[in-house]
């Protein structure tokens, strides 16, 4: 069994496994050469050959414990027919959303826009450096990629979310196509390959508890039981809530990542469930023996507790990889 399934399902604390948010990407000197050739992000993520080479770069490089598929959470609403496009410096840029048109979108059709992601899943299986490590697949949460396809943009950029939430009707139409096809992007992640579920809900944070409620809790629910129904654990990022133990409560997933914004000593009393992540990324860009500390804290606190080491939210691009070589020996030596 691997590292992060003795966690998980063995509640096994011998093993502090250890993998990172966004481990693929900007801050590796060999994905930003294959960036730099590819400007068009979409067709990167459906890239066959590229996908697999990017997915593997960091465990290249460093003792992961599992993979997790280079693509994205807007490659939903690419598959349903909505513009996505990402921009230097500026981010993803939806187009317009018609839900008539959306409402319309054949399984079929959806499954063949994203098969490339799922066959580079296959070809990732097939690559000895994932023996007896996990292939993390993932989507976005439902309130996350519908606050995607409603604002168009970034809320770093601009957030009017209360002039679309009023639509009810629409919001609630449109959380209901979105569980139907992420359900179906979970299974073809699983049938190719995939062995944990990761559910990211980035902005789970900008809402009140009464539409957390309606837009997180409930519709997460429902995802996590069909995930557990394939077979595969599930973890869920609900970014920023003040409360992870209400979410624990309501969700039930096997593993909750937690950001750095909570205290990790809290979230040692108040959940039952496996932890994930905590540090925070940017301690990745201090003093070796400034990480060390923080990361030494991690461990301290979920020293009796299964505990998946990971960042409280993606590693930045501007950490020096040297930094991630130094976490992952200091996290796989502790203990030992
Ligand atoms: O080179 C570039 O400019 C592309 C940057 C990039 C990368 C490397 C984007 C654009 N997406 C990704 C890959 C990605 N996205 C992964 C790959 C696997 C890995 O972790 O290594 C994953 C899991 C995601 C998930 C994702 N995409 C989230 C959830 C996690 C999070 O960071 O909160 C979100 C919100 C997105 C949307 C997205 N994709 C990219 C950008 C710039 C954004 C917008 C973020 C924002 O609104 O600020």
């Amino acid at each position: 069994m691997s590292p992060i399934q003795q966690c998980i399902k063995n509640k096994d604390l011998k093993v502090k496994p250890i993998w990172i948010m966004r481990q693929a990407g900007r801050y590796l000197p060999e994905f930003r050469k294959i960036r730099e050739k590819n400007s068009n992000f979409i067709e990167l993520c459906l890239n066959k050959k590229l996908v697999p080479e990017i997915t593997l770069q960091p465990l290249k490089r460093f003792d992961f414990d599992a993979a997790i598929i280079f693509s994205d959470i807007l490659m939903v609403p690419y598959g349903l027919n909505q513009d996505v496009r990402f921009e230097k410096g500026y981010g993803p840029k939806l187009g317009e959303l018609n839900l008539d048109l959306i409402e319309k979108v054949e399984i079929e059709y959806f499954e063949k826009r994203l098969s490339p992601i799922y066959q580079s899943i296959e070809e990732v299986k097939k690559n000895n450096l994932v023996l007896n490590k996990d292939l993390i697949g993932f989507i976005g949460a439902p309130w996350t990629v519908l606050f995607y396809m409603l604002n168009k943009k970034s809320p770093k950029k601009e957030i009017n979310f209360n002039k679309f939430l009023n639509d009810e009707i629409m919001v609630k139409k449109l959380i209901t196509i979105l569980e139907k096809f992420l359900k179906i992007h979970i299974k073809k992640q699983v049938d190719s390959g995939s062995t944990i579920i990761q559910i990211f809900d980035s902005w789970a944070g900008l809402l009140n508890n009464k539409q957390l409620e309606e837009l997180v809790y409930e519709p997460t629910k429902r995802l996590v039981d069909y995930t557990k129904s394939l077979g595969v654990p599930v973890i869920c990022f609900p970014r920023g809530i003040k409360d992870y133990k209400i979410f624990e409560k309501e969700t039930k997933p096997d593993v909750l990542n937690i950001d750095y914004m909570v205290d990790p000593n809290q979230i040692s009393r108040d959940i039952s469930c496996v932890i994930q992540g905590g540090l925070d990324p940017k301690f990745l860009l201090m003093e070796k023996t400034d990480m060390k500390k923080e990361a030494i804290k991690y461990l301290k606190i979920f020293e009796e507790k299964p505990y998946i080491f990971n960042l409280g939210h993606g590693v930045l691009p501007e950490t020096n990889p040297e930094m991630v070589d130094y976490l992952v020996k200091l996290v796989k030596e502790y203990g030992k």
